[in-house]
């Protein structure tokens, strides 16, 4: 039997605690902060946002588990300890987020908030629509996430491109990688889907300077971003000068420097802002306690962890 330690801030953990109960009796499942017991007996902790240092408590924990794909908070812990930490991989994470990437993709394509706001003003009028195929998306970030984005836009037609840091080869995909592919990439991209995680190398990357280089010549007529990343890659007042100058014709925000987005925040009502409450891939319970238990058996096995951050490249 393990201990099993739940720690989540900022999600109702009662959907968590049951099905980690459901799923696997034979263990202790405690919740913090009310069950915690010994901590001594804690073997693995799985988490969203815990407090800063508390995970230094628990002195024979053999695994953190991030409940979700991020893990860069954790790693901001300075005082996190020196065991494995895993991520969340998982196709219901995944499709839910290949979802919102098409929807939002679609939506800048389809200038669905042009008809929106047509539509208050009774306005019945069409605009010249391009096909998607002479529309380039560029993904920044061509992990689980990305890929799977990439590979349902092509199926919609959209030529696709790709930004990592290390060197990819993915048919029918133009892929560019590493400080010196951003600049090419950026240039042929109409809609930019950021995807990458937060470490030190992406902190800030969409700013005034890079929202710049992209092409808003393109059969579009204009440049537009997604960022379902993480808050700390983009600029926020980057974004809103680059909106009131026209290289930025749309965005879709889903994640914020500041969560929530403070109230006083002018992309609230900025009529080209789409805001979502970084709901773009639900964590659900139901699907990813299965993943989170799977790699503990692995383990308790003496089988290797699957998805386990790099502390040196932070994802
Ligand atoms: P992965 O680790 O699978 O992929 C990360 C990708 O980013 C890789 O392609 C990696 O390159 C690339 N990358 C990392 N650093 C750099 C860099 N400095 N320059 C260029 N490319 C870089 O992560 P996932 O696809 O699973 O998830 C991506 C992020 O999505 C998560 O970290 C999380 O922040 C966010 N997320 C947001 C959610 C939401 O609801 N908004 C939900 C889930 C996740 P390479 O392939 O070369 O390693
Ligand atoms: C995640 C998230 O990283 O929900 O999974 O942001």
């Amino acid at each position: 039997m393990s201990n099993i330690l739940l720690a989540i801030v900022g999600w109702d953990s009662k959907g968590w605690e049951e099905r980690f109960r459901t799923l696997a009796p034979q263990h202790r499942i405690s919740v913090w902060p009310d069950q915690v017991g010994d901590p001594a007996g804690v073997h693995y902790a799985c988490v969203w946002h815990p407090p800063a240092g508390l995970l230094a408590g628990f002195h024979n924990l053999k695994a953190i588990f991030s409940l979700g794909a991020g893990a860069d908070d954790l790693l901001a812990d300075p005082t996190l300890p020196a065991v494995p930490v895993v991520r969340i991989v998982d196709a219901d994470l995944t499709m839910r987020m290949t979802e919102y990437v098409v929807l939002h993709v679609l939506m800048h394509h389809r200038r669905q908030g042009l008809y929106d706001a047509q539509q208050r003003a009774r306005v019945w009028r069409e605009h010249e629509q391009p096909a998607a195929s002479d529309v380039s998306v560029g993904i920044m970030g061509l992990g689980v996430l990305g890929l799977s984005a990439a590979r349902m836009l092509q199926k919609l037609g959209f030529k696709v491109r790709g930004w990592s840091r290390t060197d990819k080869t993915l048919l029918g995909v133009a892929t560019f990688h590493g400080p010196d592919g951003l600049e090419p990439f950026l240039r042929g991209t109409e809609i930019l889907v950021c995807l990458l995680p937060a470490t030190p190398a992406t902190r800030g990357i969409i700013n005034l300077d890079t929202i710049r280089k992209l092409n808003a010549r393109g059969a579009l007529g204009g440049a537009y971003l997604i960022n379902a990343g993480r808050g700390s890659l983009q600029v926020d007042a980057d974004i809103l000068a680059a909106l009131d100058e026209g290289t930025l014709s749309g965005a879709t925000l889903d994640v914020f420097p500041v969560e929530p987005l403070p109230q006083a925040s002018p992309l609230w009502g900025h009529p080209k802002v789409t805001v979502t409450p970084h709901n773009a891939a639900q964590a659900v319970p139901q699907a990813l306690a299965t993943s989170v238990l799977r790699q503990i058996e692995h383990m308790e096995s003496g089988l290797p962890l699957e998805n386990v951050i790099d502390r040196i490249t932070g994802y």
